[in-house]
């Protein structure tokens, strides 16, 4: 009998396509409810989701035949892994192929928040532009500056190559410290969190959701970021506690923000929405053609390598 396969959100028609010569994909219309989702997995063995979908021990008590979920992916904070694993049932994620689309946007973010970009392209469309003043909207200039960088995988790194060529100083801190050849191919300088908040002018997280990284910004923390130091985040949003930031903001305690990522997605605070200095990006890190193809193929090989007996690429385990 063929496996079948429920599968979250469209993907795309091709790698759909390559999943359906081996197994019955159902695809779930727009809008379904968790208990749609437990229906149809009761008659199916494999599950393909996303970082919106919380699979959490609830859900999978409620699915007995579950016995592969496949993120589509890097970060899977939002299924229950341990307890799958406890379960026999596989969880895999899409590692590597959304580093650089990822770390492009982390730049893109930074760049627009200290130099005004999306704030100008505000003022220049509600037509308030008029004309240029030497000291009309100055931004803070990103060449030869620090950049501290909370958690140092593929991502981190690959934020840091880019530093490069903006000649700045990057000190990074992370669980485990990288060799240090790599750090000096990189370029970068352990620290610990203090001094990666502290003694810096852009401070960007790039570390996993996890218990011990919950809030792990939060006021205490956005203290000790200098006045005109910005926050990016492109990782998740629970790693900063959006209310001690939105503070920070108010009470110019730090200069701006940069958030791809939000704590109750895709609730952004009113807050944070007011205000110019904050850039608001709709989950964007790994949205491009070619990440997002990457991520469904290697999405896609997970459950085929797993619907032919095979050991999946790229299992997680809690
Ligand atoms: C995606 C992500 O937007 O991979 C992750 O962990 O947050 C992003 O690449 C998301 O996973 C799509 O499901």
């Amino acid at each position: 009998m063929r496996p079948r396969v429920v599968v979250t959100r469209d993907i795309g028609k091709e790698p759909l396509a390559r999943l359906a010569e081996l197994a019955d994909v159902v695809l779930l219309p727009a809008g379904w409810t968790t208990s749609a989702l437990i229906k149809e997995l009761q008659t199916s063995e494999a599950l393909l989701c996303n970082v919106t979908d919380t699979i959490d021990r609830e859900l999978l008590r409620a699915c007995p035949g579950l016995r592969i979920i496949s993120n589509y992916g890097v970060g899977y904070n939002h299924i229950d892994v341990a307890y799958a694993n406890e379960r026999q049932i596989i969880v895999t994620n899409t590692p590597g192929v959304l580093t650089e689309a990822t770390a492009d946007l982390t730049w893109a973010l930074l760049l627009d928040v200290s130099r005004r970009v999306s704030e100008g392209d505000r003022f220049v469309r509600q037509g308030r532009w008029a004309g240029w003043e030497p000291l009309f909207m100055l931004g803070r200039e990103v060449s030869g500056k620090s950049l501290g960088i909370i958690g140092m995988g593929r991502i981190g790194k690959a934020v840091a190559e880019r530093a490069k060529g903006f000649r700045m100083r990057v000190v990074y801190c992370s669980r485990t410290r990288l060799p240090l050849e790599q750090e000096a191919s990189l370029g970068v300088t352990f620290a610990n969190l203090e001094q990666c908040l502290s003694e810096v002018d852009y401070v960007t997280i790039h570390c996993p959701y996890t218990p011990e990284t919950h809030h792990l910004i939060g006021a205490a923390e956005l203290s000790k970021m200098k006045s005109t130091a910005y926050l990016v985040n492109t990782a998740r949003g629970p790693i900063v506690d959006e209310q001690a930031l939105i503070v920070a903001l108010k009470e110019g305690r730090i200069a701006g923000a940069a958030l791809d990522v939000y704590e109750d997605e895709p609730h952004v605070p009113e807050a944070l929405r007011q205000m110019e200095q904050v850039v608001l990006a709709p989950h964007l890190g790994s949205a491009t053609f070619e990440t997002r193809l990457a991520m469904a193929d290697l999405a896609v090989r997970n459950l085929t390598a797993y619907f032919q007996g095979e050991t999946p690429p790229h299992v997680v385990t809690g």
